[in-house]
């Protein structure tokens, strides 16, 4: 690595080690793994993976391709003994923020754990300008500004291959990035980002303003862009179809390459459809086999169907993709015959309406195609896979029961833990060994400290050193102060109504308002948040008013800051995450109970020692199962009531906000004397009817049970021994969420690699 280092520095800089500027030493860095990388041998196998997805949320990637090839230990001491810090060298990497959340983090999780089991298996996707929107706070308000991540020198590699990718009357060529993705201690695999040379980023202005409608200036310039318009939603359907034709073209040339005969394609290759976005890849390989390699309908469909895979993430209807035929005729007309050909053979084998393709509103509904072209069907937990068989699916279900499975999603532990928490990983070597790295199950092995005084102590410490270098990054990035010995209670995830950061905001109130009337807690209680809100999505807008507002209510309130602060992190992202999630005491994973697919956070916090406060939601299940109903703290309605609720129409906000004089304090309080001083009347009042008037997800249902929850949390942390041993069995019990042990599943029961 020295040598390596020194020999870059001088090529391209003309300089030695110690006399290079932090900018320097990330470049020479990033030159030195790339040359790693190439030297590596790619994974390989007979049958070969596509991972195709809208989003691959990789986050920085200097340090985790360091540790993967073994190399982060020899970096960070060549560095010291030139008086570098690799922890600063990191800060000069931009994060590639290629996804919005969890879907888009837990593809990148995916790729690492693929190559590190030594599986065959590349990512496919778009290579977006710019990621998700960086976020700015203002008048206490969100504000977008554009977050571009490509420099001259970066992890991209162009490549010299190129498709034609044809839309109605015109054509564009693509060119293929690729980014690599070593496994730890193992081979090498490819994420495949396509793009065209035509994008134009100088058409953004104020903000993330730019015309929607110039396709060839336009297409791969934004991730996700806004599409509460019919321009946005066409943008879409764009980005969709030229990123399936691309994969659809790349895994028919390597096949070919491979030597593979395309009747025999789904034994050499199968296809892992990443939510809906996709979809198009179904039709469009049927359409490629038909009209260019000579197969009849039949059979393209019976090979097609018996290649593609298909992941669901989500029930909430508005998140279904359902897209008008309309906008499929303007884009994609060619599909349109293929499409209408799948619903037809759907409609002459079955009877049902709700198993259609396209519905009566002349919709095509997206994850219909996977259900009957694919040859399997997964969610993402326990919880919600059986709430995919029992209702959102059910009709498919009973069609095809064998395609349904489970695979409970999981992380990557090189990030999670042995990057973003170095004290805790290298403690942990200490005392149970090296093998929890690579298998993750061992991690059980802590268990037999659990009355251990000493260990106890350690965690505790280790917690606190984390909460400490928290304290001092806020302090740097946004000029707050937190006290180190208060509890870290967290939230950090996108901002949703279903996630119900507003049910938290409404505890900050309780606090607030108890602190107030003399009522002071044991401890002071720091409570963060971080989340994005969906440009166009108001009530989000809203609900991050509120925090801002409380932020500022409280953080300046001489009574009250002694006891409370509320912190609301500026441009949440990977990166940030790395340094929030070691610090965290309390994870809030308080989704209303059917709603979170699965959550991947509440894992991450896990496995760094925080303790759960949770719904039965998502796989927080599973949370509770393997730590047992001491070490983790449960409360809420549950599923089946929520949705017996739903289905009855029987949930009323206003009946509970006007009977319970609490309840209606609390909310009252968001358009106090003292919040509308501060905030703006407009999304207040909005936040205010919307609580009352409809509460679509059902906060005021769970919100007292939540308060006296978190209220008994409060108090058991008291018991430092007690609490230290919940942050033992937490992290002993998190080695099920390695990804490392959900691709295995996937391995096993749906890819056969
Ligand atoms: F709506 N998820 C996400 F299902 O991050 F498509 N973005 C999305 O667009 C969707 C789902 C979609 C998340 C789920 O909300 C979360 O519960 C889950 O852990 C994650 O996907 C990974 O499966």
């Amino acid at each position: 690595m020295e040598q390596a280092l020194q020999r870059i520095l001088q090529e391209k800089f003309q300089k030695d080690i110690k006399d290079a500027t932090k900018e320097e030493i990330y470049t020479a860095l990033l030159f030195v793994t790339k040359e790693k990388m190439e030297g590596m041998t790619p994974n390989t196998g007979d049958r070969k993976l596509y991972y195709i997805s809208a989003e691959f949320l990789i986050g920085k990637l200097l340090s985790n391709n360091l540790i993967n090839l073994g190399l982060f230990e020899e970096t960070r001491e060549v560095l010291a003994k030139y008086g570098h810090d690799l922890t600063e060298i990191e800060e000069v990497e931009p994060e590639p923020s290629l996804g919005n959340g969890g879907l888009g983090r837990l593809a990148a999780c995916f790729l690492d754990s693929i190559a590190t089991l030594g599986l065959s298996g590349d990512g496919v996707g778009l290579n977006y300008h710019d990621g998700l929107f960086l976020q700015k706070f203002a008048d206490n308000k969100q504000w977008e500004d554009k977050n571009p991540w490509i420099t001259d020198n970066s992890w991209l590699t162009r490549t010299d291959c190129h498709f034609e990718v044809p839309f109605n009357g015109f054509t564009l060529t693509s060119t293929m990035y690729d980014i690599d993705v070593p496994g730890y201690k193992s081979g090498c695999n490819k994420l495949h980002l396509f793009d065209i040379d035509t994008v134009d980023e100088s058409m953004i202005h104020d903000g993330i303003q730019f015309d929607k409608s110039d396709v060839r200036r336009n297409l791969t310039l934004f991730l996700y862009p806004d599409d509460s318009d019919e321009a946005g939603q066409l943008l879409r359907i764009y980005q969709q179809y030229f990123m399936v034709s691309n994969a659809a073209q790349l895994i028919l040339k390597e096949a070919q390459e491979r030597g593979v005969d395309l009747y025999h394609l789904h034994e050499h290759v199968c296809i892992q459809i990443n939510d809906t976005h996709p979809t198009m890849v179904i039709p469009e390989l049927i359409r490629i086999l038909t009209t260019q390699k000579g197969f009849n309908m039949d059979t393209a469909i019976d090979v097609v169907r018996k290649t593609c895979a298909y992941t669901n993430h989500t029930i909430l209807a508005e998140a279904l993709e359902k897209w008008p035929i309309a906008y499929l005729e303007k884009v994609v007309p060619q599909l349109m015959p293929i499409i209408r050909e799948l619903d037809a053979r759907v409609r002459r084998d079955f009877h049902d309406e709700r198993v259609y393709i396209i519905d009566k509103m002349d919709r095509v509904h997206m994850a219909h195609i996977d259900i009957h072209y694919g040859y399997a069907v997964n969610g993402v937990a326990a919880l919600h896979t059986e709430i995919l068989k029992e209702s959102e699916l059910k009709p498919f279900y009973d069609i095809y029961p064998e395609k349904f499975n489970n695979k409970t999603n999981g992380i990557t532990f090189r990030r999670w833990l042995l990057h973003c928490n170095h004290e805790l990983a290298d403690y942990l070597k200490e005392l149970i060994g090296e093998e929890y790295v690579e298998d993750a199950s061992q991690l059980e092995k802590l268990l037999a400290y659990k009355d251990d005084e000493k260990v106890l102590q350690r965690l505790r410490e280790i917690k606190k050193d984390a909460k400490v270098e928290l304290k001092n990054y806020l302090k740097m990035t946004q000029d707050v102060d937190v006290d180190e010995n208060s509890v870290f209670d967290i939230q950090i995830k996108r901002l949703h109504e279903y996630k119900r950061q507003q049910m938290n905001a409404l505890y900050a109130i309780y606090k607030y308002k108890e602190i107030k009337k003399g009522n002071l807690p044991a401890r002071p209680i720091t409570m963060i948040f971080g989340a994005k809100a969906a440009p166009a999505y108001t009530i989000a807008k809203d609900i991050i008013h509120l925090i801002l507002c409380l932020q500022q209510l409280v953080n300046n309130d001489p009574d009250v800051n002694k006891y409370m602060r509320i912190v609301m992190v500026e441009n949440y992202n990977v990166t940030k995450a790395e340094k929030l999630i070691p610090a965290c005491d309390i994870s809030e994973q308080i989704s209303l109970a059917s709603k979170e697919a699965s959550g991947t956070g509440n894992m991450k916090f896990m496995l760094n020692g925080a303790v759960t406060l949770g719904t039965e939601d998502g796989a927080n299940v599973e949370i509770h199962q393997l730590v047992g109903d001491d070490n983790i703290y449960i409360f809420g309605e549950k599923s089946e009531k929520v949705i017996q609720l739903y289905a009855d129409s029987a949930y009323n906000s206003r009946a509970i906000y006007e009977s319970d004089p609490q309840i209606e304090e609390l909310v009252d309080f968001i358009i106090s004397k003292e919040m509308i001083m501060i905030g703006d009347p407009v999304n207040l009042g909005r936040l205010y009817k919307e609580i009352v008037g409809k509460d679509w997800f059902m906060t005021l249902l769970d919100v007292k049970d939540y308060i006296r929850t978190k209220e008994q949390m409060l108090a058991d942390y008291e018991d430092e021994t007690a609490w230290a041993k919940k942050m033992l069995v937490n992290i002993a019990k998190a080695g099920f969420f390695s990804s490392d042990r959900t691709i295995a599943e996937y391995n096993r029961d749906i890819w056969h690699l």
